[in-house]
């Protein structure tokens, strides 16, 4: 993995001249696209279009209505309309493993001449031919903006938006521990650059809640379970629910933020149920016990607070075998298991 800044610049200057040399790109990034996953992906289409190269988007997940907002959203295109079509050079965002973007489209969308990988994921591996892996920046999206930047080409109006979204969609809008001095320089010179009004670019992402999700997360947030010393909170989410409120498991993002909240809660879990009765956990920590690593344990990723992974085991099991393990993070000596129980 590349940590060092030097490294960064070296990446940025490389990944510029394979810009220039070739002419036909394709950019994809993760299945349930967020803010960040749209927004750099967009953001990088309008740079190379701008640099007058052919470029294509390609997602498995339809673009979520909240983002719909965003210029050329609708230039994404779906795995299907793939066909024989192969670019000389597939940039993936945000994607910490290649099958991230979908396991048909990371097998059919080959490149002929470069793989490139540009992500901030703290477990993000080296997939491609050229990776720009900066586990220090706040987003994709920042990383998009400085490569822009080392380029020296002027960032439009259409491309501020797109980074903007991005940049605040990963810091949790300006919130989380990513949020530095830097990220708000950088967001103020994109509302400068972009003329939007950043309140409605809050309202676009967070405030198109479907009534559907409310009755969902009144069903969820009464199976709230904390454990006997406050630290750990769970939450889980069946099909039953998913079926009574005519909602599907993505409904079920940002409830674990809530958990998180509450006082003392060090970290918390939401577990959802999925189809074929495997569990999918979001986990987020304080900061204290990083989750990436706990995620890492039962093969999944992501952040040191905000991390996730998928257990093939029924929900009250899997979620008994997290918190288990996730007490052995906030107290190395703990080994009891009585506490872990439902209640
Ligand atoms: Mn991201």
């Amino acid at each position: 993995m590349n940590t060092s800044q030097m490294v960064d610049m070296q990446n940025y200057s490389t990944l510029l001249t394979l810009f220039d040399r070739y002419h036909n790109f394709a950019l994809s990034t993760h299945i349930n696209p967020d803010g960040d996953a749209i927004g750099s992906e967009l953001s990088l289409y309008l740079f190379l279009t701008r640099l007058g190269k052919s470029v294509k988007m390609f997602n498995t997940d339809a673009v979520p209505a909240n983002y719909r907002f965003l210029p050329f959203w609708e230039s994404i295109e779906s795995a299907r309309s793939i066909g024989t079509y192969r670019p000389e050079v597939l940039v993936v965002l945000d994607a910490s493993t290649l099958e991230r973007i979908g396991k048909t489209l990371s097998k059919t969308l080959s490149p002929t001449q470069s793989l490139i990988n540009i992500d901030h994921h703290a477990t993000a591996e080296a997939f491609g031919d050229v990776n720009l892996i900066v586990p220090s920046a706040s987003s994709t999206s920042e990383i998009v903006y400085k490569l822009i930047k080392s380029h020296q080409t002027p960032i439009d109006k259409a491309c501020a938006l797109c980074l903007y979204t991005g940049l605040m969609f990963d810091t949790g809008c300006f919130r989380y521990s990513n949020t530095t001095a830097e990220t708000h320089q950088i967001a103020a010179e994109l509302i400068e650059i972009g003329g939007f009004a950043p309140d409605e670019v809050y309202r676009n992402v967070y405030e198109q809640v479907p009534v559907t999700k409310m009755h969902l997360l009144s069903e969820v947030l009464r199976t709230l379970q904390i454990t006997d010393d406050g630290k750990i909170a769970s939450v889980y989410a069946t099909q039953t629910m998913f079926r009574k409120t005519r909602t599907t498991a993505d409904a079920v993002e940002g409830v674990v933020n809530q958990i998180q909240a509450i006082k003392g809660v060090e970290v918390a879990l939401c577990a959802s149920e999925m189809a074929d009765r495997s569990t999918k956990v979001s986990l987020r920590s304080q900061g204290g016990v990083d989750v990436s690593q706990l995620a890492a344990e039962f093969e999944g990723g992501g952040h040191a607070r905000a991390a996730g992974c998928r257990i093939v085991m029924p929900y009250l099991l899997a979620i008994a075998t997290l918190v288990q393990t996730a007490q052995r993070y906030i107290d190395p000596r703990h080994v009891g298991q009585g506490d872990c129980q439902k209640g």
